[in-house]
């Protein structure tokens, strides 16, 4: 099959303007998104998301964890799909781009397909992930994590916000649960286009990042417990206080992560302190670690680590301490020939590339465990994301969907 041809390009002011107009849904505060998954807004997002795919021809598969798979068929009925997509949920304080330009950019792809009248072997099939963030209910990559048989359906069901409403439920309340069972699918390959979220591409100024890794992630939740009293009148001494003791574990962490740099990271994004009063020596303090690294063995000793020495940090403070550990995957290694495909579609169109590890977790690290898969990122600006300051260029933006287009496009085979 030819590969697909230099001057095959996709629509770069189209796609700006959907991502312009998918941004004006769970809009934040400071000009980013909070659209956080199972909203009313991420339902209406949904929606205009499957307005879209419909105009654009694709018919709107819908499984039971919420998953959106828009189907553009190809000449071959019986060849499994190409898959394409990323996620809409957003942190809430998130960015415009961040999941979005993935969706949106698969669908460019179709809707530049459909305007050069050109025909695949294999489906393409544009997919919303449901709560890739997992802010709202943890863990990350829920949904693709239960399609790709990671986590069990009924357990996703009862994971819960802090409100203590259950994922099962907000799914129905917001009307996007289907019928068809998640993971029954069956793909050819998965392609994801993501902004990269640190600020190694726009550093060295290359508009591409082939991503052969994703680095593996750990969440571990740590509850230490002391003992509420008064602020004020409690003699030093007579403190139990979980707040300083969650502080030194907190100091600790930073500590582990910088032992192994330069490639290791660590922190709390989700801290908790009970009852959270003025005037009340915090008696529980409720928090995540999050470790990361593209090195297994150094997850492993970060999270022993944390587990020993905070043990003796509470046990010096005469705290108690409990570490769960409610999210993680290990490092993830990208199918080598549609890498491959990333890589020539980021040569043959004249772009500059360099091969990257990611540093954020993706759908495409868990579907990795069920179909070969690969990512395109581009730049961002100042790598800063997750903050509602994400920013990148409308030429970035284009160049990733213009590679994302020919790794699709060689991979599901253009019919003459
Ligand atoms: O946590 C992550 O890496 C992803 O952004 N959800
Ligand atoms: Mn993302
Ligand atoms: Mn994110």
């Amino acid at each position: 099959m030819a590969a697909p041809g230099e001057n095959l390009r996709i629509n770069g002011d189209r796609l700006w303007d959907s991502l312009m107009e998918m941004a004006k849904i769970g809009p934040g505060v400071a000009g980013g998104n909070n659209r956080q998954t199972l909203t009313d807004a991420d339902a209406e997002g949904r929606a205009l998301f499957q307005s879209w795919c419909e105009a654009a021809g694709m018919e709107m598969g819908l499984d039971t964890m919420g998953n959106m798979f828009a189907r553009r068929d190809g000449t071959d009925p019986e060849a499994l799909p190409v898959y394409v997509g990323s996620h809409l949920d957003t942190q809430p304080t998130g960015g415009k781009y961040d999941g979005v330009l993935g969706v949106l950019g698969g669908l460019e792809i179709v809707r530049s397909l459909n305007d050069m009248n050109i025909k695949t072997k294999h489906p393409i099939v544009v997919t919303n992930w449901t709560n890739e963030e997992g802010t709202r209910f943890a863990p990350a990559m829920l949904s693709s994590g239960v399609f790709a048989g990671v986590h069990d359906q009924d357990w996703a069901y009862a994971r819960e916000d802090a409100e203590g409403k259950s994922f099962g439920a907000e799914l129905e309340r917001i009307g996007w649960k289907g019928d068809e069972e998640v993971g029954t699918r069956k793909m050819h390959a998965m392609f994801e286009l993501h902004i990269e979220q640190g600020p190694i591409l726009e550093a060295e100024g290359k508009d591409i990042g082939v991503v052969t890794h994703g680095q593996g992630l750990s969440w571990t939740q740590v509850t230490v417990t002391g003992k509420e009293s008064h602020t004020g009148s409690t003699p030093m001494p007579m403190r139990r206080n979980a707040g300083l003791g969650m502080a030194r574990i907190l100091e600790l962490v930073d500590q582990i992560a910088w032992s192994h740099k330069p490639d290791a990271v660590g922190a709390a994004g989700h801290i908790d302190v009970y009852p959270n009063s003025r005037n009340v020596i915090p008696g529980k303090a409720v928090f995540t670690v999050d470790f990361r690294s593209p090195n297994l063995s150094v997850i492993e000793d970060m999270e022993k680590r944390l587990r020993d020495e905070g043990a003796k940090i509470c046990e010096d403070m005469g705290l108690e301490v409990a570490f769960e550990k409610v999210g993680g995957f290990d490092p993830v290694e990208f199918d080598k020939d549609c890498v491959t495909a990333v890589r020539n579609a980021a040569e043959r169109l004249g772009y500059s590339h360099r091969d990257l590890i990611s540093g954020a977790g993706h759908d495409a690290c868990w579907i990795n465990q069920v179909a070969p898969t690969a990512m395109v990122m581009c730049p961002c600006v100042d790598g800063l994301s997750h903050n509602e300051a994400e920013e990148i260029s409308k030429d970035w933006a284009t160049a990733g969907a213009d590679v994302l287009l020919h790794a699709v496009v060689e991979t599901a085979g253009i019919v003459e």
